[in-house]
C-alpha cells in the first residue's frame, strides 16, 4: 500500500483514501488495482500487459496513451546505480508519468508548485499518474528493485528534462516498512482532513 510523507511538516498519510484525496489538488491520480491471483513469480512482461489489459485500456482511453511497456529496474542491471542517477535528480516531463506498480517498491518524490515536497512511496498494486510538467524524483526502498507498467503518449519523446535545482538533496528516502521508525514528533494520520 502506499504511503505519503511530508518532511517539511512532519506528517504521513496511510490510508489509500486520504492518499487519493491529498494528491487531487496537484493533479495526481491514484489508483489501486486488484493483483490477486494474477500475478506469480513467473509472469512474464508480456503476461502482465494481458492480464492488467482491461485497466490499460481504461487509462488509454482517459488520457490518450498509444503504448504501454514494462521497466524491471533489478540489482542485475549492471549500471544499475548510473541508472539511478538519472532519476535521483529533480526532473520534469513533456507527458504524464503514467505507473502501475507489479513488484518491489519505490519512492517519488514531488516538488508542486501549491505545495511543500512531499514522498509517495509505491508498491505492488498502486497506480499513479503524475501530471507532465510535475517536478520530481526517483528511488528504490531497501528492496532494491522495482516492475511497474508505464503508459505513453510518444515513448520516442519520454526524456527527462533537469531542473538542477538542488532541492533533491535536502530529502531523505526513507521507505515506511517493517523497519521502519517515524522521525520524532511526526504525525500520522489516516483519515481525510483530520
Ligand atoms: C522517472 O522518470 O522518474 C521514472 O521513470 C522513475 C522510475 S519508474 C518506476
Ligand atoms: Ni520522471
Amino acid at each position: 500500500m502506499a504511503h505519503i510523507r511530508i518532511q517539511d511538516e512532519n506528517r504521513e498519510i496511510e490510508s489509500p483514501e486520504a492518499i487519493a484525496e491529498f494528491l487531487k489538488p496537484f493533479g495526481i491520480q491514484y489508483e489501486r488495482w486488484e493483483t490477486e491471483g494474477r500475478l506469480n513469480a513467473e509472469t512474464t512482461d508480456e503476461e502482465i500487459l494481458d492480464a492488467f489489459a482491461p485497466e490499460i485500456e481504461r487509462l488509454k482511453k482517459q488520457g490518450g496513451y498509444v503504448t504501454a511497456d514494462v521497466i524491471n529496474v533489478t540489482p542485475a542491471i549492471p549500471d544499475l546505480e548510473k541508472m539511478l542517477d538519472k532519476f535521483r535528480s529533480e526532473h520534469t516531463h513533456s507527458e504524464d508519468e503514467v505507473r502501475f506498480i507489479v513488484g518491489g517498491s519505490g519512492v517519488f518524490h514531488i516538488n508542486p508548485e501549491n505545495g511543500p515536497v512531499f514522498a509517495l512511496q509505491l508498491e505492488q498494486g498502486d497506480l499513479i499518474n503524475v501530471p507532465a510538467g510535475t517536478k520530481h524524483w526517483f528511488d528504490l526502498c531497501d528492496d532494491r528493485k522495482i516492475r511497474a507498467i508505464r503508459l505513453f503518449l510518444e515513448p520516442a519523446g519520454w526524456k527527462p528534462e533537469y531542473t538542477q535545482s538542488g532541492v533533491d538533496a535536502s530529502y531523505q528516502v526513507l521507505c515506511f516498512g517493517p523497519n521502519y521508525l517515524p522521525p520524532k514528533n511526526t504525525n500520522i494520520s489516516s483519515v481525510i482532513n483530520p
